[in-house]
């Protein structure tokens, strides 16, 4: 997609609160400190339109991106930041589930996982409910520029193992080499093709 455009809408405490619906929507999801906000910035090919932060759970609403005046990008609160307080955690589940619900535009939610770890069981919990709740998914395994080829290959057998996802659906991106970004977008945008 050629961007000419990339805004910074709102960020919203639920549901209720997102901006109209009548654009098609892209959601970003996964532990907090996965990379989400340095990925959709360079989707954007935009440095510092989304705020990254070395400080896990910081992001606490849905943040909307307008693109091109056509299509948003919702950077979504992460998951798993366990010195986070109790209320913050607690916020979290009815926020994320009611918007990945509810929202009638959503076409797809990328899903990120780090190419480091394995996943969590919260990692595993999130994936269950999108595949329950039916919500087309996008996964990508994040960072990969941290660890080697041959590590990589490992890490992707074993990601794809434990998530029962096939190895052939795991996209490595890298925001440091741009590994991934292409072959992202094209799935972003075959997600986003009108149905039927
Ligand atoms: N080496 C490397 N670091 C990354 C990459 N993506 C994100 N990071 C770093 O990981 C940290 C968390 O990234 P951020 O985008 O804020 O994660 P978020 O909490 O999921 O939004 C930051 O220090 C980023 O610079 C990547 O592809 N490669
Ligand atoms: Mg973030």
């Amino acid at each position: 997609m050629l961007i000419h455009s990339t805004e910074f809408v709102t960020s919203a405490p639920s549901l209720a609160s997102c901006p109209s619906d009548e654009w098609p929507e892209i959601a970003f999801a996964g532990r907090s400190n996965v990379g989400k906000s340095s990925l959709i910035n360079c989707l954007l090919n935009r440095k510092g339109l989304v705020r990254t932060s070395s400080t896990p759970g910081r992001t606490q609403l849905l943040n909307f991106f307008a693109i091109n005046e056509v299509l948003y990008f919702v950077d979504l609160p992460g998951y798993g930041f366990a010195r986070a307080p109790r209320s913050v955690r607690e916020r979290w589940q009815p926020m994320v589930h009611g918007y990945l619900k509810g929202r009638s535009n959503l076409r797809a939610v990328v899903w990120l996982l780090d190419a480091r770890r394995d996943p969590s069981e919260e990692d595993l919990r999130f994936l269950d409910w999108l595949e329950e709740s039916e919500i087309p998914t996008i996964p990508v395994i994040t960072k990969v520029d941290k660890v080697s080829r041959n590590e990589l290959a490992r890490r992707v057998a074993k990601i794809a193992g434990s998530t029962g996802l096939s190895k052939e659906f795991l996209t490595p991106f890298s925001v440091l080499t741009r590994q991934g970004h292409e072959e992202l977008w094209e799935l972003i945008a075959l997600a986003l093709e009108p149905e039927g």
